[in-house]
């Protein structure tokens, strides 16, 4: 079977199919290769980074599976990534956490990082000519004191985490001027209780007085623009967390920050979609953190659900797209790393499709008049037009492999790549070392 003539004939036949809703299909594909997602490093290594090989991610956050051939260096996470970008259509960034740094020399503690930690990411970046992104990381590490951070009774911890948050920013500014593309620096705190608080009130404070300090110094919005990220709970913090969504909704818009706004911080059944024209009437800029959680924050793989399809409507629909900076934020270790980012980049581009194929001038004018039979009848046809074609013809375009295709591509990754990956590990059971000699680490049955 020919794909890519096939491919042309069914973009074709579809291409008409939109055109009779008056949709342009080559228009959607254009503004499609113009929109960047910021694609998370830490999908690739389970959340772990570079400071200390093993250390336990802790702040709530979980990751479930072993599946072999997790990068464990920062050139074996940038070759990963590298693989995933040549199966991911359009053009994309990347996003740091602090703990990835690379320190040149003595090796920094947080509240010390500095540019030199990221040389080589900015060097790699600017050869694969992508932006990349950046975060605080306030979890996994001993400073993190009972739970807490920004918001710690203890001034020293406090300080700690302030200089870290400072030091941050400052480097999110040198990377976005390295790179000539503004950095996105996200603050996100696991701080929280397990059981009821007798006293709500004081850590908020605590943290609006720490952000304060973190924030105290402008930097050039050109370089670096700062971001906040609530959250509802966490393992652990089950009870109470200051950093929650108004908190920080009210903190964004008193400071001019952007907000971000992650798909798993709310309570499970509350979608995000909504929230984005909500906010954006009072904020000129946002991030999402676009996850999937299953009855929890789990951060499973995003997949294209009608949640997913919501996101992507609001922001094209409500034409936002230059006041939304699009990130991905999951991490599953229970199937291939790589394919994870791939396909959850690929269906958050697919929902972006999507929408800009809607027939949206028509379903507008017919909610302008009061139309709204036609609405909901038209809403409900586009959703079976021929938008595989149109996919596609996209990848094509861009030069990845279309439909299944890049499956075929990663499995030769996986076999030829990942197996080299064996893994010195003391503390792996007798009965699992057979998996060793052949490169893995298998799965504990
Ligand atoms: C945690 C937040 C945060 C993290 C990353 C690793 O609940 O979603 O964005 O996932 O910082
Ligand atoms: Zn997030």
């Amino acid at each position: 079977m020919n794909r890519s003539k096939d491919c042309g004939r069914a973009y074709r036949l579809a291409q008409e199919r939109y055109a009779e809703l008056g949709v342009n299909t080559d228009q959607a594909l254009t503004k499609l290769a113009r929109i960047p997602l910021s694609i998370h490093c830490w999908q690739g290594d389970d959340v772990g980074g570079f400071e200390n090989a093993g250390q336990q991610i802790g702040g709530g956050l979980a990751v479930t599976g072993n599946y072999p051939g997790k990068a464990r260096t920062p050139e074996e996470l940038r070759s990963d990534f590298e693989k995933a970008l040549s199966l991911i259509p359009g053009k994309h960034r990347f996003n740091l956490h602090a703990s990835y740094a690379e320190p040149a020399g003595r090796k920094e503690d947080r509240d010390g990082l500095t540019v030199a930690g990221f040389r080589n990411w900015i060097a790699w970046a600017r050869a694969l000519k992508i932006g990349l992104d950046f975060n605080q990381t306030y979890f996994s590490h001993p400073k993190v004191v009972d739970g807490f951070t920004l918001t710690s009774p203890d001034k020293t911890v406090r300080t700690f985490w302030i200089e870290h948050g400072i030091r941050c920013r400052e480097i999110g500014a040198e990377i976005g001027r390295a790179l000539g593309s503004p950095c996105l620096t996200n603050l996100w705190i696991p701080d929280g209780m397990k059981d009821t608080p007798a006293d709500r009130k004081r850590p908020r404070e605590r943290l609006l007085e720490s952000l304060d300090a973190v924030f105290k110094k402008k930097l050039d919005r050109r370089y670096n623009l700062d971001s906040v990220e609530p959250k509802l709970f966490g393992i652990g913090a089950e009870s109470y967390t200051p950093g929650s969504h108004e908190f920080y909704l009210g903190y964004a818009i008193s400071r001019q920050l952007l907000l971000t706004i992650d798909a798993g911080h709310y309570h499970p059944t509350e979608g995000i979609a909504d929230k984005i024209s909500s906010v954006l009437c009072c904020l000129p800029q946002i991030a999402l953190h676009v996850s999937r959680g299953i009855r929890w924050d789990s951060d499973h793989v995003v997949t294209l659900t009608d949640e997913l399809t919501a996101i992507a409507q609001e922001m094209v629909w409500g034409d936002y797209l230059d006041r939304v900076r699009i990130g991905l934020d999951y991490f599953d270790a229970s199937i291939n790393r790589v394919a994870a980012w791939v396909i959850g980049a690929r269906n958050l581009s697919k929902a972006l499709l999507m929408a800009l194929l809607a027939p949206i001038d028509q379903l507008k004018r017919a909610e302008a008049e009061g139309d709204y039979t036609s609405r909901l009848a038209l809403m409900e046809e586009a959703k079976v037009l021929p938008f595989g074609p149109v996919w596609d013809q996209y990848c094509e375009t861009m030069n990845v492999p279309s439909a299944h295709d890049w499956l075929a591509e990663l499995k030769t990754y996986e076999r030829t790549v990942l197996p080299k990956r064996s893994y010195t590990l003391p503390h792996v059971p007798r009965r699992l070392r057979a998996g060793r000699r052949q490169g893995f680490v298998r799965r504990v049955p």
